[in-house]
This record gives C-alpha cells, structure tokens and sequence, in this order.
C-alpha cells in the first residue's frame, strides 16, 4: 500500500510564527533537539511507514535545507526512492509565491505527475510526533475513503486554533469548521475514557491528509482555492467520503517560539512524551563528530550532541547542541544552546584572547536562563541572560524577545558583561 504513496510535507510559509531562527534558513532547516532539522520529523515518519517518496515544499530554497536533505537522504539506484525540496520560485514582492497549503500543492502538482501512485499523504513540516502512516492507509482503503484527515482529541482551550470537526458513528466526517472562536460548546465528540478524563473532548485536525490522487487533481484544477484548512476540506464533506483516522499518541505544534521552546526542553523529561530513543530512529545527518568532552559539570535533565566541549558548572534542564562550547563556571538553566557549525582554530582562540573579543560559544562565568542560544554566536565572559520574563517582547538586535524566552540570533555578538 505504502508503495503507491507519494508524500508532500508542507515546509512552511514565510515562517514569521518561528523568527529569528528562520532569518536565515528556511523553516524545514531549523535545528532541533541538539542534532535535527524540523523536517526530519515528518520526514522519518514517512520513512519509518515505508513511504519513500516524499517532496518538502518551501518558500525559502536556502542553501541549508537543501545541503541538509543532500547529505542525508541517500537511496540506493535500485530504488526509487527520493527526497526533494520543491521552492516557490518567485522572489517575496511577487504574487508566485506559493498563496497558502493547497496553493503550494498544486503548484507542485506538475512534479508529481510523472510517478506512478494512487495517494498523496500531505503532512505540516512544523509538528513533533511519531505516527504510523501505514495504518492510518491501510484504514482510508478498508472503508473507502477519499480523503482521510487524521485527528486528536483536544482540550476547549486549544479548539481556536484546530480545524475541528465532527463524525458519524463509522467515523466519517459529518461537520468540519476552521479554528472555531466562540461557542463551539456543540462541538464536543464521544471520545475515549481516557481522552474524556482529560477533558479532550474536541476532536481536531492535525493538518495531515491523506487524499485520492484523482480527488486531488480534481479539487485543485480549475479553481482559486488556496487552504485545506479553510476552503477544501470544509467544502469536500458534504460531496466526498471524508474519514477521520483518530490518533491519541503525542503530537504537537512546533510552529512557534513558545512551542518549539517547550517541546526541545521537554526532550529533557525522564520520560519524554517524544521519545527519540525508540526503535523507529529519527534520520538526520551523519557528521563524524568527536564525542562531546566535559570537565566540572553537574548536569540534571540535559540532552547533549556531539562534538561539545563543556566546562559549564551546571547545566539543567536543556538540550545543548552540536559543536557547542560553555566556559568555565558557566551556569545554563532552561536554555536550547543549538551550537555551531564549525569549530575555531586555536590560532583564532589566541587571538580572541589577545583582542579580548568572544570566542564561539558560550564564555566563562555566564549565567544564561530560558533562552534559545541559535548557532555560531559569540557569547562573551561573564554575560547574564536571565531576565527575559520581565523584558517587552520585541527586536533588540542581536537578540529578540519573545514570551519570557531571550532568543540570540545566529552569529550574534554578545559583549563580555552584558546583562539582558
Ligand atoms: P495551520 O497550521 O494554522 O492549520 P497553515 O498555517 O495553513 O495551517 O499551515 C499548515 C502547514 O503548512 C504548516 O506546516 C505551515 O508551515 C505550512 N505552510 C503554510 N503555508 C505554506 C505555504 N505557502 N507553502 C508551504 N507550506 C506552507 C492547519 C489546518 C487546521 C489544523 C492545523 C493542525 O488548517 O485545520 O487543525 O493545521 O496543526
Ligand atoms: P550542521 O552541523 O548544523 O548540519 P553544517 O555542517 O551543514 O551544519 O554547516 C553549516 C555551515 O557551516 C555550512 O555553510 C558549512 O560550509 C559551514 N561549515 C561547516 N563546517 C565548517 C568548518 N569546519 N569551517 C568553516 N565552516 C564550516
């Protein structure tokens, strides 16, 4: 079944919800989890369900995602798997960029055209979660689906921001409306006890769609509409066999600083409610890096790469990326430390000293709390991070703001002593 599936993972529009970490790189390219790309999610779900022809559609062609999906996804000639990046083509003042999700698929129509499949599997390329497709096709087929949305039950404070819909007793979509602002008390689904003792009630759209690839030509062609979300399924229930496939495991958005902060630091749980260490593998770039080297460190609940050279004193509660490098007496709470992509030279190390400039990474005696620390800065000596909570959101230059969270920018320089 799975070898008639074509994937589209929808890599993301301008990715505002995700600046600064998207300045730079397109969204499918944000790093993740001290070692991933946003879109090696989607894409090692696709992986591990046996699909293996899958299209990552971005706005931003930038050269990071596309070196990214290069060296890591290779197939053997034999088969006919790939993994393609699909850009709007268009610079951003022009009106070719993609519209919105269904926009952006049928755009991407032409490119399908020459393979052979029966269905196309559209996934978020900004979600974190585990999920089989296989069953979730293997269901759209037994009950003759032609569109299958998958969905999660949802608490009344999340329903604003959810397609939500509703469903007959075979679990065909009888009702479906976009991100319900008020009184959707109506809304409330049978779901299942444990669901219900949560006060999930609200059955949502989790933005993965299985369609017919002749539904799909057929919804798409000819026509103006430009979001699943808004105008295509909420117009297919009442002509088509619209299924929904219920799913309770974890899954989350991943689509904003608040989230993507939350759910890195949650990879720090006993029990993670994403579990990297499980036997399907999340796939990402090899790097041949040395392992990681510490020296006087407590940690407590830290995720660390590779490569990382770690004088720190404490570290709690965060995930600290590839190539990092924290000074001496260094002490990091809550904090996403994403790393770098190069190590310096110990000719550019003498001569930080000599002009007392920062070295790459973080310095001595720093201090640094709920913060997202984006690749190859220079954070000096004895720099404090820590006040995020009581500062406006905003720009600040070589940092911004956002929620409580202190986000310093790719290549920032952070002077010695500075207190933010
Ligand atoms: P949203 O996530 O709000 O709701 P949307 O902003 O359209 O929907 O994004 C869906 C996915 O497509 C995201 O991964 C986004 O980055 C990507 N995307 C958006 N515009 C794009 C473009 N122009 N080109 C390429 N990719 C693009 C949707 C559904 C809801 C559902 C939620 C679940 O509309 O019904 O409940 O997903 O998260
Ligand atoms: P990641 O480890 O996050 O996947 P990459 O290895 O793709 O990062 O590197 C990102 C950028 O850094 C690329 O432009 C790459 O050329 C550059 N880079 C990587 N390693 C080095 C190095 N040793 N010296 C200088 N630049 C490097």
């Amino acid at each position: 079944m799975t070898s008639k599936v074509i994937c589209i993972v929808l890599g993301g529009g301008q990715g505002s919800r995700l600046s600064p970490l998207t300045a730079t790189r397109s969204k499918p390219a944000v790093p993740i989890a001290g070692k991933y790309r946003l879109v090696d999610i989607p894409i090692s779900n696709c992986l591990n369900s046996g699909i293996h022809r899958i299209y990552v559609l971005t706005q931003f062609n930038s050269a990071s995602l596309n070196k990214h999906i290069k060296n890591t996804y290779h197939f053997s000639s034999f088969s006919e798997a790939f993994v393609d990046i699909l850009a709007a083509e268009q610079t951003p003042s022009s009106v070719a960029w993609f519209q919105g999700t269904a926009d952006a698929v049928r755009q991407s129509l032409h490119h399908l055209a020459v393979h052979d499949f029966e269905y196309v599997l559209i996934l978020s390329g900004d979600q974190l979660y585990q999920m089989d497709f296989e069953a979730m096709i293997a269901e759209h087929i037994e009950k003759n689906a032609e569109i299958s949305i998958a969905t999660i039950p949802v608490h009344a404070n999340d329903v604003p921001g959810f397609g939500i819909l509703k469903t007959d007793e075979n679990s065909m979509v009888s009702a479906f409306v976009e991100k319900p602002k008020t009184n959707f008390e109506s809304w409330a689904s049978e779901v299942s006890p444990q669901m219900a003792a949560e006060g999930r009630v609200y059955l949502a759209s989790m933005g993965i769609y299985l369609f017919n690839r002749k539904l799909l030509y057929d919804l798409l062609q000819g026509n103006e509409r430009t979001d699943f979300g808004k105008e295509i399924i909420p117009q297919s229930i009442t002509e088509h066999r619209v299924l929904s496939y219920q799913y309770e495991g974890y899954w989350t958005d991943i689509g904003t600083i608040p989230s993507f902060f939350d759910a890195n630091l949650g990879l720090t749980d006993d029990i993670p409610q994403f579990n990297l260490f499980d036997k399907h593998p999340i796939y990402t770039r090899a790097r041949m890096l040395p392992p990681s080297k510490m020296s006087g460190t407590h940690v407590d609940k830290v995720i660390i790469a590779d490569g990382c050279i770690i004088n720190a004193s404490h570290i709690t509660r965060s995930v600290i990326g590839v190539r990092t490098r924290l000074g001496f007496e260094t002490v990091i709470e809550n904090c996403y430390v994403m790393g770098s992509d190069n190590y310096q030279t110990l000719e550019q190390i003498q001569e930080s000293h000599l002009s007392q400039t920062p070295l790459m990474g973080v310095g001595d005696r720093c201090h640094i709390k709920n913060a997202i620390i984006d690749k190859n800065t220079y954070i000096g000596d004895d720099v404090q991070i820590n006040c995020g909570e009581k500062l406006e959101n905003g720009d600040y230059g070589p940092y911004v703001v956002q929620d409580g969270i202190v986000i310093v920018k790719k290549r920032a320089v952070i002077p010695n002593g500075t207190v933010i």
